[in-house]
């Protein structure tokens, strides 16, 4: 009896690690721990990869794991801190300063984050909101949601 219950406790544990490993947080079809490596975000999938690779985003659904900078967080989730352009945990003059040529550039950043009007692209007015927002008491930028 006692060898019964060892084997069925046995056949759970290795059910219950199976079931683990194959953990999708935000069902985006992008496992958390895709790389069956035992440890969820040790290898992030690099820009566009969906195969052999951790969700660089676990709990944002972007099935197509776009991460335009290659930093191994994905687009959908690197916008941390709005207005943090160069994610130094502060927002001041220096994202201003990094914020102006993402504008021709936009992916040299976190899309989410340089977008701080939230209008899905980056110009000017990203820029002029930033500036607003540091010296004349305007809105707080906020996280983008395109990439
Ligand atoms: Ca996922
Ligand atoms: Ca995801
Ligand atoms: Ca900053
Ligand atoms: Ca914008």
């Amino acid at each position: 009896m006692i060898k019964i219950m060892t084997f069925t406790m046995a056949i759970l544990l290795v059910l219950a690690t199976c079931v683990f490993a194959q953990v999708d947080t935000d069902n985006d079809g992008i496992l958390d721990d895709g790389d069956f490596s035992g440890i969820a975000g040790d290898n992030p999938c690099a820009n566009m990869q969906t195969q052999n690779c951790d969700d660089n985003c676990p709990l944002n659904h972007n099935p197509q794991q776009e991460d335009f900078d290659n930093d191994g967080v994905g687009e959908a989730c690197c916008c941390v801190l709005p207005g943090d352009i160069n994610g130094d945990g502060s927002v001041n003059i220096l994202d201003i300063i990094q914020l102006m040529p993402a504008i021709f550039e936009p992916h040299s950043v976190c899309f989410n984050t340089a977008d701080t009007n939230g209008n899905g692209v980056i110009n000017i007015l990203d820029i002029t909101q930033l500036i607003a927002f540091l010296y004349k008491g305007g809105p707080a930028p906020v996280c983008g949601t395109t990439y």
